[in-house]
């Protein structure tokens, strides 16, 4: 059985909010790159860079990260030990925001910031996340949070998204 708990309309104002925020906390803007993780995690970076373009009209190029392509079959030490394909662009000295749909035990996020560390030596690297569901099992938090959703291991966050769901909606089941 699945609950919404996020309707469309709150998901846009979550993901404009989290866009003033990245606009407020740096005064430079000109060397932000957004990385999203996919699958929805990318879709969460075009959202933010589309906005971005419409609140201030800038221009952040946008790269995918393609960490768990079977991520649902892998166990913990699978992930930390698994070759992610390089990106496309240039992070040498950006400030990174990395970008994922759902934020839980933290170890993707870790993976991330391993590979992005072996292509390049950013700046600096700042998380945004749709949901952040707790139960952490490394010190990593996110900078800009759409929205907490406390939970227990067993249920489950489904986020839709209309790139690939047809709709916008977070549910927890
Ligand atoms: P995403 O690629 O858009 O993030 O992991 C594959 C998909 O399964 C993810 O989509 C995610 O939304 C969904 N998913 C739901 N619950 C879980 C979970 O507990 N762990 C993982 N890894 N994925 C989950
Ligand atoms: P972590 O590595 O922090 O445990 O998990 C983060 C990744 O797993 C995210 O990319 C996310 O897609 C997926 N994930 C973990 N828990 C959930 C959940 O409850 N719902 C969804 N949609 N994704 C989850
Ligand atoms: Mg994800």
């Amino acid at each position: 059985m699945a609950k919404e708990i996020i309707d469309g309309q709150t998901m846009t104002r979550a993901l404009t909010r989290i866009t003033y925020e990245i606009i407020e906390r740096n005064k430079g803007i000109d060397d932000l790159v957004l990385v999203g993780i996919k699958t929805r995690g990318v879709f969460v970076a075009h959202r933010i860079e589309s906005r971005l373009k419409q609140l201030e009209n800038i221009s952040i190029p946008v790269a995918e990260l393609d960490i768990t392509p079977y991520r649902d079959d892998m166990t913990h030490e699978e992930i930390e030990n698994i070759n992610i394909p390089p990106l496309d662009i240039d992070i040498d000295k950006k400030h990174i925001i990395l970008t994922d749909d759902v934020l839980y035990t933290g170890r993707t996020i870790r993976a991330a910031m391993d590979a992005l560390m072996k292509f390049g030596r950013p700046k600096k690297i700042s998380l945004a996340v749709l949901v952040d569901r707790g139960h952490r099992e490394l010190p990593i938090r996110a900078d800009f949070v759409g929205k907490n959703i406390p939970t227990s291991q067993k249920e489950k966050i489904r986020v839709s998204m209309k790139e690939i769901d047809g709709e916008d909606k977070i549910e927890i089941e």
